[in-house]
């Protein structure tokens, strides 16, 4: 027997809005045109012409500062958990296959009007900036990038969620003929994450559409992801191509599969160990060098605040 076990936060359709607002429709035809036959002949070096490629480098933002060299770009390019492509971690040949354009980007759930976006007219509607930013992953090994895209917030704006709305959920693609690893019926696909609203508008949380000054390589999860570096890794979703608003929290990818190992808020604390191994210290990939792990990966002062009043909650796993 088919069953159609509804996700959490998918609302009732009597509370959807049936419109959709196509913004510059021809934009993005055009961009997907174009880009067919560059993805033909490219592998992973043979790089299709990003439509967007005339943004990058973006002006750094200096606010945001590290206490660690950056990561060489040929250890973060080849260490990647992506496990629409697999579960090794060299699946950056793989990712390369991804067809990235045409690509929009569905935005709908509690928002005074659901739309759906080119990327190309989002990422050009959007302040781009680059940040550079820790990320900690919950196995216990860390990078240090430079991130090129727009505070999430931004993004909140553009979708104008109704007062009731409480949860931004972020999904990657569902498509088994491009990602082998969703062919694994084990695993709850899409990939899903979430924050809650008031996290996304946090100015820390950014979205994610380059990386080393150039437009964001696949395996790193072009052509949009996101980066909460106050959090483990797995919060940080790849290739979204919907975002929805909700009431209710969203049971999560990584939730569904092994709550009692993953949970919602996810929040780096070395003091707090995963039930297999401790969070106190972690690996940095390239040098290997072994660090002391810092709370909130060392961003408290950004978001320690949005806690204050959760003392009940998991909040640290
Ligand atoms: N869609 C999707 N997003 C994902 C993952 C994934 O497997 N699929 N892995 C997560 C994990 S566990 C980490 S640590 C980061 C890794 O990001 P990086 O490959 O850019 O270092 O992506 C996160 N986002
Ligand atoms: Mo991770």
């Amino acid at each position: 027997m088919l069953i159609k076990i509804r996700r959490g936060w998918e609302i009732p359709e009597s509370e959807a809005t049936p419109e959709v607002v196509f913004l510059n429709r021809r934009a993005l035809m055009a961009g997907g045109a174009g880009l067919i036959g560059a993805s033909l002949v490219g592998g992973a070096e043979a790089a299709s012409p990003d439509p967007t490629a005339d943004l990058y480098p973006a002006k750094r933002n200096e606010a945001y500062r590290l206490d660690r060299d950056i990561t060489d770009e040929k250890y973060s390019g080849d260490y990647n958990n992506y496990y629409e492509f697999g579960t090794s971690k060299s699946i950056a040949a793989a990712a390369a296959r991804l067809k990235t354009r045409p690509w929009t980007v569905r935005i709908d759930g509690l928002v005074e009007k659901p739309i759906e976006i080119a990327i190309d007219d989002l990422v050009r509607r959007m302040p781009l900036e680059e940040r550079l930013y820790r990320h900690r992953c919950v196995e216990a090994w860390s990078m240090a990038v430079p991130w090129t895209g727009f505070p999430l917030a931004s993004l909140v704006a553009l979708a104008n969620p109704t007062g009731e709305a409480r949860y931004m959920v972020m999904q990657t693609f569902k498509d088994p003929s491009q990602a082998p690893g969703q062919k694994q019926f084990w695993y709850p696909w899409p990939y899903t994450e979430g924050l809650t609203v008031e996290e996304a508008r946090n100015e820390l949380a950014f979205m994610v559409t380059g990386i080393y000054g150039k437009p964001l390589g696949n395996q790193f999860g072009a052509p949009l992801r996101l980066a909460v570096p106050w959090k483990y890794g797995f919060k940080s979703v790849k290739a979204i191509d919907r975002i929805t608003f909700t009431k209710e929290r969203p049971k999560t990818f990584w939730e569904a599969l092994q709550s009692s190992e993953y949970g919602f808020w996810a929040n780096v604390n070395p003091e707090v160990p995963h039930p297999r191994w401790s969070q106190a210290s972690e690996r940095v990939l390239g040098t290997g060098e072994m660090r002391p792990t810092m709370i909130f990966n060392g961003y408290g002062a950004y978001v320690a605040e949005l806690y204050k009043d959760l003392k009940t909650e998991r909040l640290w796993a």
